[in-house]
This record gives structure tokens, C-alpha cells and sequence, in this order.
């Protein structure tokens, strides 16, 4: 026999650490492999995107408010189609959707709920910046009620698992499932997401921030007083924002520092949503020694009231998030 090198994919990894997580099934495995069969279709229609012509709008208004990319609904479709035969899927909660796809009762198998932003960043798509997809994970409990909502709106220390994929130079997935978080590459060769690197740690204390700051005028008085501080001689931060959530986050979680999506005059909630984007990234955040938190509280304590909230955001490495709460307490 050859001596063929072991190749560690997303879902063998994830089996590999049955025991350590009740969820942790072959059943469960299933639910993970229709998403990364997704965000691998996704990837691949991104990369042809020129080619076959569907850059650009989509020509309407989400619920949202945002502008609807022809990607975004490409995204949105392959996910549901991916995710809604795989059995054990009871509930189908997309950022770019009015409300949840039901696709099983929780008597019925449909013992999880995936939320997921599909296409997050996407604004940056027709500048060929890295956009992303978000995904969490929830249990849904077995209740009788009709209550789909009821369902949903759990807080975000519940995930079961949470991840993301970054579409950029290479197509990348993290997980976690509670244990760490794991790092793997897209072979485009094998069409397979290769484990790249266990347990990665946040670096602390990397001098950089990463906001739009354009907005520094509208945000609060003490987050001012922090940007104000990290451009003094003392401090000599460096700043970086993508504009694509999943992808400051990834340089932040592989390089350190903070990012900031505070409130502002014009939204006194931030932008962004807590259950697909905030509750995932503080769900891996947390799991590789960060930290996640509106101003006021812990991000994955937060109780969401309705499908669509948004939240304040600060995340990254403890000691930087730690620090911008010394300059604002809201
Ligand atoms: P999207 O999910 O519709 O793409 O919107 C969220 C995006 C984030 O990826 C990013 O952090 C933020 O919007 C950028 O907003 P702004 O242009 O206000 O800086
Ligand atoms: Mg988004």
C-alpha cells in the first residue's frame, strides 16, 4: 500500500469528536454536509460570476431594506435547497428571508434550526472583495406549539455549532461545534474543505482596529474617545476594514486586534443581525479565547425579540474588546 497522506475533512473532523458533543451524529454530520455541499456551489458560482453574468442587483428591496444582489439570491436558494431534504432540518431562518422556512415539524425529525446570512458582504461583489457565508446552528425543542418564532428566537449560548466561509484569495470554512474552533481550506482539486488548523487561538493585543470609520461622528461619545486614543503616538494602532463582516472577522480572528460596529444616531441598534451574524462570529469567538459583546452585555446572552434584530458589535481578542469598554460604558 502507498503511504497516501490523511486528508481531515469538515465532517470527518466533526465525527472524529463524537463523544466529546451530544450532538456530534452521523445524523448531525448529514445537516453539516448539506452546508458545506452549499457554500461549495456557491464558491463556485462566485468565482464564474463574471462569466455568467449575474453581477449586479437583483432589481428589489429585501426585508432588510438592503438592495438584493443577483448572488444573494443564488446563495439563498442553494442553502435552502441544500439543507431542506437532509431530514433532520426543521426550520430554515435566512437573513434574506420574511420569515422562516418550515420544512419539518420537531416531532417529526426537524430536530435543528439553521439561520444563516448567504451572502454576507455582498455589496462588495462587483469590486471582487471577499464576501462570505455566516450559518448557525440551533436545536429546536420538541413543542407543540405553533409558535415557529417561539422556536427561534433562542439565545445565542444555545448554538449546537456555528461557522463561516470566507470566499477570498482561498475559499476557507471555521467551525465550531463547542470545542474549539477548526480551520479548513477548499481543495479545488478534490472539491473537498481540507483541515487546515485545530483549536486556533485569537491572538491578543494586535494595535488594530477595524470599523467604518467614516461614521465616527454618529457613533458614541466614549468610542469616539477610543478611535481618538488608537491614533495617538502612544498607541500606534494600525486600522483594516474589508467592509465584509465575515472577512474583518476572519483577519481578526487569525491576526488579533478588535472589530467595531457600534451604535449611531442613524441606527441606534448598529447594523448588524444577531442571529446570523453576531451569535455565530461571538459563538467562535468565544471558542478561540475572544470576546463578543454589544457595550452592554455579552453578545450570546442577549435575548433576540424578533427574527431580524440588530445589535451593536465589538469582537476580537479579549484585551482589545476589554479595552474599548474602559472608553464606553454605555
Ligand atoms: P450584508 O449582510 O447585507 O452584506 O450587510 C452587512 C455588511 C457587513 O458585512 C459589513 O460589516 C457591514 O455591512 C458594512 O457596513 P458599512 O458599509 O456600513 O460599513
Ligand atoms: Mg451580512
Amino acid at each position: 500500500m502507498r503511504d497516501l497522506p490523511t486528508i481531515t475533512t469538515v465532517e470527518r473532523h466533526f465525527l472524529e469528536r463524537k463523544g466529546r458533543n451530544p450532538h456530534a451524529t452521523t445524523e448531525f454530520c448529514w445537516l453539516l454536509s448539506g452546508i458545506t455541499l452549499a457554500t461549495k456551489i456557491i464558491a463556485s458560482q462566485i468565482q464564474r460570476a463574471g462569466l455568467l453574468d449575474i453581477i449586479g442587483t437583483a432589481g428589489r428591496i429585501n426585508v432588510q431594506g438592503e438592495e438584493v444582489q443577483q448572488l444573494d439570491e443564488i446563495a439563498n436558494e442553494t442553502l435552502v435547497r441544500c439543507l431542506g431534504y437532509r431530514g433532520n432540518v426543521g426550520l430554515l431562518v435566512s437573513e434574506e428571508d420574511d420569515e422562516p422556512h418550515v420544512i419539518k415539524d420537531s416531532g417529526d425529525g426537524g430536530k435543528y434550526i439553521v439561520l444563516f446570512d448567504p451572502l454576507d458582504g455582498s455589496s462588495n461583489i462587483n469590486a471582487n472583495v471577499s464576501i462570505g457565508t455566516i450559518f448557525s446552528i440551533l436545536h429546536r425543542p420538541k413543542t407543540n406549539h405553533a409558535d415557529v418564532l417561539a422556536d427561534v428566537l433562542q439565545p445565542g449560548d444555545r448554538q449546537v455549532a456555528a461557522g463561516y466561509v470566507v470566499y477570498g484569495s482561498s475559499t476557507v470554512l471555521a467551525y465550531t461545534a463547542g470545542h474549539g474552533v477548526h480551520l479548513f481550506t477548499l481543495d479545488p482539486s478534490i472539491g473537498a474543505f481540507v483541515l487546515a488548523k485545530e483549536n486556533i487561538q485569537m491572538p491578543s493585543a494586535s494595535r488594530t482596529y477595524s470599523v467604518n470609520e467614516a461614521y465616527a461622528r454618529d457613533f458614541p461619545e466614549g468610542i469616539q474617545r477610543y478611535l481618538d486614543w488608537t491614533k495617538s503616538k502612544e498607541a500606534g494602532y494600525t486600522l483594516r476594514y474589508i467592509g465584509s463582516l465575515v472577512a474583518d472577522f476572519h483577519r481578526t480572528l487569525i491576526r488579533g486586534g478588535v472589530f467595531l460596529y457600534p451604535p449611531s444616531h442613524k441606527s441606534p441598534e448598529g447594523k448588524l443581525r444577531l442571529l446570523y451574524e453576531a451569535n455565530p462570529l461571538a459563538f467562535i469567538a468565544e471558542q478561540a479565547g475572544g470576546m463578543a459583546t454589544d457595550g452592554r452585555q455579552r453578545i450570546l446572552d442577549k435575548q433576540p425579540k424578533a427574527m431580524h434584530d440588530r445589535t451593536p458589535l465589538i469582537i476580537g481578542s479579549k484585551d482589545e474588546v476589554e479595552r474599548v469598554l474602559e472608553f464606553w460604558q454605555p
